[in-house]
């Protein structure tokens, strides 16, 4: 192929023609997952586009006042990126529902549920502690089919594992702004052109390493962790080759270890034993892509993708990247169990 030529096919090479590259099909399930993939675009672009300008605008930045679901303070740029992904969604016949960190309940959008089968679960902007120094903050997202017809709204059906989750990916605005998904045929990364206003592939087909450097953790909660943690961190403190790496925003520390190599961990602390990290919208999305790059994502004594929630905005400690690494962590995690189980036993 020239080199013009290639050029261009990789310029017109966007997330809703990709999608049918993967599923080599136009079927109306294709049509949908290319479409919805185009709005979930969408939200990115006009995040990203309020992002860069934040610093410049009244009222971008700071607080609302308001305390969210999860019991945090909201920032003016959640309940924006919120709105964002609502009205992305609005007259697309596609997203019934969406689940998102900053909403108590579902969001229901009446006119596409006749025909809309579709869920959205996301976190509109994970790490907002970020934004207002400017620092990468992210966007993660997944997508499922409904079950049933939901007639009370009571969204019981969103309550089972990660494993028919449809799509899932996330949303990194950093230097450049990029998407990461996967709709379960490999990992695939788009570059924003902000000339084109498109998300153009950059990276297909991304393998995480099977071991890698980086080690993601806040060791400001050591004293609140499990011993089995701790000798984890002690091991690493006393081995080369590690190197320690924690932006404070997810999306940002698992991207690193998608391309590097390497373990994120959000294990439970005595303040929240089951950990921060939220699973239906933070960390089984997460899993669903780093398992399709060849890595492994467990809450310690469980795979992520395995995880049952009890509730909407469930919790799980999160131990995800290469998967030498977390079975690195999980040995520390199984010989402390051991060792209980010994002492009981005599
Ligand atoms: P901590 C941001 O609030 C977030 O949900 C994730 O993006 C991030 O990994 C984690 O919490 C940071 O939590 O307790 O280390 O500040």
């Amino acid at each position: 192929m020239l080199d013009r030529e290639y050029a261009l096919d990789r310029d017109c090479t966007t997330l809703s023609r990709h999608v049918f590259q993967q599923l080599q099909s136009f079927s109306p399930d294709a049509q949908d997952l290319s479409a919805i993939m185009n709005r979930i675009a969408l939200a990115g672009k006009l995040i990203a586009r309020r992002l860069s300008r934040a610093g410049l605008m009244e009222g971008a930045l700071g607080f609302t006042g308001e305390i969210n679901v999860q019991g945090e303070s909201v920032k003016k740029m959640d309940v924006y990126a919120n709105e964002v992904f609502i009205s992305a969604f609005k007259q697309s016949g596609l997203v019934c529902r969406l689940a998102s960190e900053e909403m108590e309940n579902p969001y229901y959008i009446p006119e596409n549920c006749s025909i809309g089968r579709y869920t959205l679960l996301y976190d509109p902007i994970d790490g907002s502690s970020n934004v207002d120094i400017n620092i990468n903050v992210g966007s993660i997202f997944a997508i499922r089919q409904q079950e049933g017809d939901d007639s009370d709204r009571s969204a019981t059906d969103l309550l089972q594992n990660g494993r028919n989750q449809l799509a899932a990916g996330y949303i990194l605005y950093g230097p450049s702004t990029m998407l990461v998904y996967s709709i379960g045929r490999g990992v695939h990364a788009f570059t924003l052109d902000p000339s084109l206003g498109e998300f153009i592939l950059s990276t297909e087909d991304i393998r995480i390493p099977d071991h890698g450097p980086v080690y993601s953790v806040n060791e400001g909660n050591f004293w609140q962790w499990d011993e089995s943690i701790r000798d984890y961190i002690r091991y690493v403190h006393r081995h080369e080759g590690y190197t320690a790496r924690y932006s404070g925003a997810l999306v940002g520390d698992i991207h690193r270890i998608l391309f590097q190599g390497g373990v994120f961990l959000y294990p439970g602390t005595v303040k929240k034993p089951e950990g921060k990290l939220r699973l239906l919208y933070e960390t089984s999305p997460l899993a669903f892509l780093i398992e399709q790059a060849g890595g492994r994502a467990s809450s310690g004594t469980q795979d992520i993708l395995d995880v049952v929630p009890e509730k909407l905005h469930a919790r799980t400690p999160l131990i995800i990247g290469s998967r030498e690494d977390v079975s690195l962590v999980e040995s520390f995690i199984q010989e402390r169990s051991r060792q209980k189980e010994e002492a009981v036993s005599h």
